[in-house]
């Protein structure tokens, strides 16, 4: 059988790689063969394009390039990684997607919806993704983490953007939210790791009528 896609969203320090990793250690205690993986990134010429575009390279080309760019990155990432995955039955977890162009790149960056939409029927076709967990903080909450967590680090192309950025960003996945209610669960990221980790396990666990999973209790890093 066709392995699970799931994907999650939201804002930067919103919790996405400690909840992606909660997530595959409570469905391989059930026994699942989880693939984690995320983007920009996940296969090694996407990787490559990660570091062009979070490096701030291709800022100067503007938002358009931007977008084509991160839809070559997820173009390679399903053909060399999740799509494989998938037809081998393994499930696929996957630290933002498609709704991250539809954000930053459209709804921010200003990118005619029609160029995401032609990306997006070029690169994904129907491998939608099921359930998108949206996890929600306020953007005050989720740059004071990514802040803490950076410590001395430069912050990368869209980390310096602003907090009027980073507030219509937050606007923005929940609209997405709203748009598609049986695709996207929302989920508080501001309630403590274990509770959020509770909620989106009950989330995935009654969408696939899965048996219950102890607590993968994986430490906020
Ligand atoms: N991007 C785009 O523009 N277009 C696209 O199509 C795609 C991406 C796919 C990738 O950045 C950037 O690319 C991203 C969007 C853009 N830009 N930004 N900003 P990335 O991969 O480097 O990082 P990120 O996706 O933004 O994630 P993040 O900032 O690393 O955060 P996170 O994964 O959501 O959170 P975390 O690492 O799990 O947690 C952050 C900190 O908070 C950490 O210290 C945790 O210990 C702490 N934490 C986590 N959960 C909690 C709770 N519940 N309470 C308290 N503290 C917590």
């Amino acid at each position: 059988m066709r392995g699970r896609f799931i994907t999650f969203e939201g804002g930067e320090g919103s919790g996405k790689s400690t909840q992606t990793a909660a997530l595959a250690q409570r469905l391989r205690a059930l026994g699942t063969d989880v693939l984690l993986t995320r983007e920009p990134g996940g296969s090694p010429g996407a990787e490559i394009i990660r570091h062009v575009i979070l490096s701030g390279a291709a800022r100067p080309f503007g938002t358009d390039a931007e977008a084509i760019l991160f839809a070559a990155a997820r173009d390679d990432h399903l053909r060399v990684t999740i799509l494989p995955a998938l037809d081998a039955g393994r499930w696929v977890i996957c630290d933002r997607f498609f709704d991250s162009t539809r954000a930053y790149q459209g709804a921010l960056g200003a990118v005619d919806p029609q160029l995401i939409r032609s990306l997006e029927r070029v690169t994904v076709g129907d491998n939608i993704p099921d359930p998108t967990i949206m996890l929600d903080v306020p953007a005050e909450t989720g740059m004071t983490r990514a802040a803490a967590r950076r410590g001395a680090a430069h912050a990368d192309r869209f980390e310096a953007e602003d907090l009027t950025f980073h507030r219509k960003l937050r606007e923005t996945f929940l609209d997405i939210a709203r748009q598609e209610p049986q695709r996207c669960v929302v989920v508080d990221g501001t309630q403590p790791p274990q509770q959020v980790e509770e909620a989106i396990w009950r989330a995935v666990r009654d969408r696939f009528a899965l048996a219950d999973a102890p607590i993968a209790q994986v430490a906020a890093s």
